[in-house]
């Protein structure tokens, strides 16, 4: 068959080859060029990312001797913030009577976790180790007038809330309810922690499986966790404090995680645990509540994403 010439269209001339042509050119003189671009704004953010961060912590050592800088996620509409280690930290300095200001510009600190702090120029991480440091620095020490036996059942209650219950806590609000909740108890959402969301959820749901928790079924974990619940509901008892009529650094751990049951897991099995199954355990978190934050309504407003 005779091809009319009118009917061969050059290649050089249709979309595809235009794209192809374009792509040799640029191969051929520009990606150098384009590479050089691309080196030098990836340098130029690193140095501004550099200078901030170097800038921040200027402002954080300049902060008053012995006022801590506590560094966190940020705020909630319902708790002063979502992570429950946060919370059990700032509600330790509260009843140490320690100054503090909070900062969310840089929620991960030193071990890549919130929350951490800085202290007369001197960075710090883990809610336990600072409370632990502080402790020592500020001469506060809330188990003193327990015997050893409380003692020890003050330790183990406060490793259960912190490493075990926050599991079964993490493994519900990142897995069974895949973040939702979380992100709409945050007053604002930025676009990156959208975006972010599906690879953050699959890192901890890696973790929670390598942890051990994550291999259970979900009823399974609720079981565990609710044995957990009695055996602080049974403990606490009608005391006002789980040790008694005084609160101590253990009501900081507890508090810290019961709170986030109380506000932010509405439609957990948790939350009816808390409320309705062992109401001792809600009476509990709003006596804290009462005499350690008096000012919670106004620690919610504006509420502050990184
Ligand atoms: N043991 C730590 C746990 C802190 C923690 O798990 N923080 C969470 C926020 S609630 C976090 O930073 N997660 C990010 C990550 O681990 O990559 C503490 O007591 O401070």
């Amino acid at each position: 068959m005779v091809v009319e010439d009118s009917e061969v269209v050059p290649f050089g001339s249709t979309m595809l080859g235009s794209v192809v042509e374009g792509c040799c050119w640029w191969w051929q003189n520009g990606r150098v060029t384009t590479a050089a671009v691309v080196l030098l704004a990836f340098g130029a953010v690193s140095v501004k990312r550099y200078v901030a961060r170097k800038n921040r912590r200027k402002r954080w050592a300049a902060v008053e001797k012995d006022v801590v800088v506590v560094h966190g996620l940020g705020k909630g509409r319902r708790t002063p913030n979502l992570s429950p280690f946060v919370l059990t930290l700032e509600t330790y300095l509260r009843l140490a009577k320690i100054p503090y200001q909070m900062d969310y510009e840089e929620p991960f600190g030193p071990k890549g976790q919130s929350p951490w702090i800085t202290l007369n120029g001197q960075e710090m991480g883990d809610s336990q180790l600072i409370i632990q440091m502080l402790g020592r620095h500020f001469g506060k020490d809330f188990t003193a007038s327990l015997t050893k036996e409380q003692k020890g059942a003050a330790r183990a209650f406060n490793m259960m809330v912190t490493e075990h219950l926050a599991w079964g806590f993490r493994l519900w609000r990142w897995v069974e309810n895949k973040g939702r909740l979380m992100l709409q108890e945050m007053d604002r959402v930025p676009f990156i922690v959208r975006l972010l969301m599906p690879l953050k959820r699959r890192q901890i749901s890696k973790s929670l499986y390598l942890q051990g928790i994550g291999r259970h079924s979900a009823e399974e974990v609720h079981d565990i966790i609710e044995r957990d619940l009695a055996a602080i509901s049974f403990y606490l008892g009608d005391k006002p404090f789980l040790m008694g009529s005084d609160l101590c650094e253990v009501d900081c751990a507890l508090f810290g995680s019961l709170a986030q049951i109380m506000w932010n897991y509405s439609g957990s099995p948790y939350e009816t645990m808390v409320k309705v199954k062992y109401p001792n355990l809600k009476e509990y978190v709003l006596r804290v509540k009462e005499r350690l934050w008096p000012d919670w309504d106004q620690c919610l407003k504006r509420p502050k994403m990184s």
